[in-house]
Parts: C-alpha cells; sequence; structure tokens
C-alpha cells in the first residue's frame, strides 16, 4: 500500500473510471476526506442521481481554488481515456498550477516493485503488476490486471487497459492507449500519441500517432 500521506483529497470526474479510484482509496483507507468534483453544475445535477458517487461531491471545477484554500490539500485526475487523453492534459495542469499535491494511488491487491519508479498521478488498479526496474510516466493508468513485466517504459498519460500484458523492456510513448487485453511482446516498442485495438499481439515496432490492432497488429489509420 503506497497512497501518499494527506487528509483530504479531490477526485475530479464521476464517471465510471472516478468509481474505480473511489474504492481503491476507500478500500485503504489513506483519506479522512473524499470529495469528488463534478465539471459544471449540469454535470453535478448528473452526478447526484449516481448513487456511487452522490455521497462524496463536493462541487465543481470552479471551485477548485476555494476548496484547496479550504484544506483539500490533494487532487487526483479521475478521468478514464480512451485514446484522447486530453481533458485528463487540462485537468492536471488546472490542479498542478492551483498547488494541489498530487498522489500516486496503488490499489492494495497490487503488485508493486520497490524498485520501480512511478510518476505523480499514476493510478495502478486491483491485481495489477508493475515489476523491476519500470518506469511509469505522470498521469498513467496501468488498469486492473494488467500486468507490466520488468524494465518497461511508460510515458506519461498513457493507459494500459484492463487485462494487458507487457513483456520485459517495453517502451510506450506519451499518450498511448493500450486496449484491453493486449499482449506486446518483449522489447517492443509503441510510439506516442497511438491507439493499440483490444486485444491485438504486438510483435513489431509501432511508430508515433497511429491506430494499430489485430494479431498479429498491424497500423490500420495514420
Ligand atoms: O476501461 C476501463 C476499466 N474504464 C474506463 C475508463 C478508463 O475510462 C471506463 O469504462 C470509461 O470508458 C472511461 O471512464 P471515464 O473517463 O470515467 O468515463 P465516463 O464514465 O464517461 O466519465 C467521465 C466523467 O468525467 C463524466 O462524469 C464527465 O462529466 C467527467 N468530466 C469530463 N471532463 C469532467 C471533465 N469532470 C470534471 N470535473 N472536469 C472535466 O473537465
Amino acid at each position: 500500500m503506497s497512497l501518499e500521506i494527506s487528509k483530504n483529497i479531490l477526485l475530479i470526474g464521476g464517471g465510471g473510471h472516478c468509481h474505480s479510484v473511489l474504492d481503491t482509496l476507500l478500500r485503504s483507507d489513506s483519506y479522512e476526506k473524499i470529495g469528488v468534483i463534478a465539471k459544471d453544475a449540469d454535470n453535478y445535477r448528473e452526478l447526484e442521481a449516481d448513487s456511487i458517487v452522490s455521497n462524496y461531491l463536493v462541487g465543481i471545477d470552479a471551485d477548485l481554488s476555494v476548496l484547496f484554500s479550504e484544506h483539500w490539500g490533494s487532487a487526483f485526475i479521475t478521468l478514464g481515456s480512451i485514446g484522447d487523453p486530453s481533458g485528463r492534459k487540462h485537468i492536471g495542469s488546472v490542479i498542478q498550477e492551483i498547488g494541489f499535491s498530487i498522489p500516486t494511488i496503488i490499489d492494495p491487491s497490487a503488485i508493486v516493485s520497490e524498485q520501480a519508479n512511478l510518476g505523480v498521478g499514476v493510478f495502478v488498479g486491483k491485481n495489477a503488476i508493475v515489476n523491476i526496474g519500470c518506469r511509469i510516466g505522470s498521469h498513467s493508468i496501468i488498469n486492473t490486471g494488467a500486468i507490466i513485466e520488468h524494465d518497461c517504459r511508460i510515458n506519461d498519460f498513457v493507459h494500459i487497459s484492463p487485462g494487458s500484458l507487457l513483456c520485459g523492456s517495453v517502451s510506450i510513448g506519451e499518450e498511448t492507449h493500450i486496449g484491453a487485453g493486449s499482449v506486446i511482446r518483449q522489447c517492443i516498442r509503441i510510439g506516442k500519441n497511438s491507439l493499440i485495438g483490444a486485444g491485438s499481439v504486438v510483435v513489431t515496432d509501432i511508430p508515433d500517432h497511429v491506430t494499430a490492432y489485430g494479431n498479429p497488429c498491424k497500423v490500420i489509420e495514420q
């Protein structure tokens, strides 16, 4: 268990990924107060109907500076990203500018090597494994049950979807999305801002800015 010690944390966003992060926080019991932040007033009203987050709603994005001054010291991006990290990037710069502390959140069931290096804002979900020598860039998501084998290099704002397997020494560029259940052979390099479709088997390097999928994984769109 390695959650940063802080009393109060705001989760920005209120959808499916927020549910996952909230559950990890509740299971690890590391924060005294958890708040959820909706995008705007309309979104706030929508989330009031969500039985999972409704009890935690404390405001909207426009309230963040005030909440910071009221002792909400930490914040965490909980918008997921399926191939488009722009929302996560925007929120990341907002909370950084205000001065929130941004923790790394690891589910108690995950196994993360003490000799792995995780950036700020990283989420490691249930039963995920991050092995020795890995570097995980800031604000990346290692989702449920993903296996990141030894010495992988994962850049910032990457999403490794549930059940994916990265064999050793794989490198993944910034903002790339690896679809659920994909297998990436050892030493493969995948570029930045690319999208690997769910269930792909990647056995050759993949360049920047492409969509690729299949077994064997092939580029289908530049
Ligand atoms: O793949 C898995 C296991 N999970 C997916 C996750 C990674 O991404 C999940 O199945 C979803 O497909 C997706 O979850 P996410 O991003 O939570 O999507 P959604 O359920 O659509 O919720 C997005 C929430 O973020 C909505 O409540 C939006 O209103 C909110 N949101 C979007 N932009 C924002 C902003 N909230 C705030 N506070 N500020 C924003 O700028």
